[in-house]
């Protein structure tokens, strides 16, 4: 065999911290805008506090028409800008084995089922607290080290989110606003944009709302020709963390956007790729959605002047997971 160069080895020296027996990091300080303690002292579930019941009572009576919208992209053909490989999607007996006289059932009862294989966060999706932390901590102050890849996430696993993300969505149409199909790439969202698609639009977001910002971007980069170089760019609009005060301030429990990061990419000059993240995630335990599908919602806000409704989406309850798929619903 060929001579393998170990890699370099830059020394290590433990954490000058401790961590006590709630998996906090003792002494942590969160960034100025946060949410650590308020929903308690040990909270795993963020922003889905403030979707009280009173909250998810009100956003059902705001279905006036049964129309239903799911927000997700398929799954299966090529997630547009994700960051991670593609699902994988196979038969594991099929009917047609059946037919062609092998398989269970036979041919009189043929039988299928299938697998998945894919990261959890391969297309639309929910980040969950495990996700990203930021100087060793997670939401609330635990511990980032409670998440390995042997033992997932000890604490904030998505699957305490498994009663669901369900409250008043609201769609926030930025690209039509400002009179683009989509947003360029690198666009940052801030609190003039929110504020001002809010205000074309007639709503004002409130404590508990799921909010959906429509960029275009996911549309715009499925009709690109794969493989060119705008399909394989990186940059993308998305949400400043100038609006993460806006977020706090709105007491929002969600956030989504048709983009990959849900963060703007390239991130503004002084932020570092996951800035945004760490002030969402780690500091304000918001839930945050990336590659939501907005498109045909959007067109139909558009058309009837109506962006407000309920909004549902189901967590899988995958134990200690740091992020799950969705198929998020809206319902007019
Ligand atoms: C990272 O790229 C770390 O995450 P996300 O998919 O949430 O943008």
């Amino acid at each position: 065999m060929r001579d393998v160069p170990d890699e370099p080895f830059p020394g290590w020296d433990p954490p000058p911290y401790h961590v006590d027996d709630r998996g906090k990091v003792v002494g942590a300080e969160p960034g100025p805008r946060n949410n650590w303690g308020r929903f308690g002292d040990l909270d795993q579930i963020g922003t889905a506090n403030h979707l009280t019941p009173e909250r998810v009572a009100a956003a059902a009576a705001l279905v006036k028409t049964g129309k239903r919208f799911s927000l997700a992209l398929p799954i299966g053909p090529p997630t547009p800008g994700g960051y991670r490989s593609e699902p994988l999607h196979f038969y594991g007996m099929a009917a047609g084995d059946g037919v062609l006289g092998s398989g269970r059932g036979g041919a009189r009862y043929p039988v299928s089922d299938d697998y998945i294989v894919m990261a959890l966060q391969a297309s639309t999706q929910l980040d969950g607290f495990g996700h990203v932390g930021g100087d060793s901590t997670l939401y609330n102050g635990y511990w980032a080290g409670l998440v390995t890849a042997t033992g997932g996430a000890r604490r904030l696993g998505v699957h305490h989110l498994a009663r669901g993300i369900v409250g008043r969505g609201v769609l926030l149409d930025v690209a039509r606003h400002l009179g683009a199909e989509h947003l360029e790439p690198g666009f940052p969202i801030g609190p003039d944009e929110l504020d001002g698609a809010a205000k074309a639009h007639g709503v004002t977001v409130g404590a508990g709302d799921i909010v959906l910002v429509h960029t275009g971007h996911v549309g715009w980069k499925l009709g690109l020709a794969p493989g060119s170089p705008e399909a394989t760019n990186r940059s993308e609009p998305g949400i400043s963390t100038r609006a993460i005060p806006w977020l706090h301030d709105h007491d929002v429990a969600m956030i989504a956007t048709d983009t990959a990061a849900c963060s703007v990419v390239p991130p503004e000059p002084g932020d570092e790729f996951l800035t945004w993240h760490v002030a969402a995630l780690r500091d304000l335990g918001l839930l945050v959605g990336e590659l939501f599908d907005l498109d045909e919602l959007a067109a139909d806000c558009a058309a009837d002047g109506h962006y407000a409704g309920l909004f549902v989406a189901a967590p899988m309850p995958v134990v200690g997971a740091s992020g799950s798929p969705l198929n998020p619903l809206f319902v007019k």
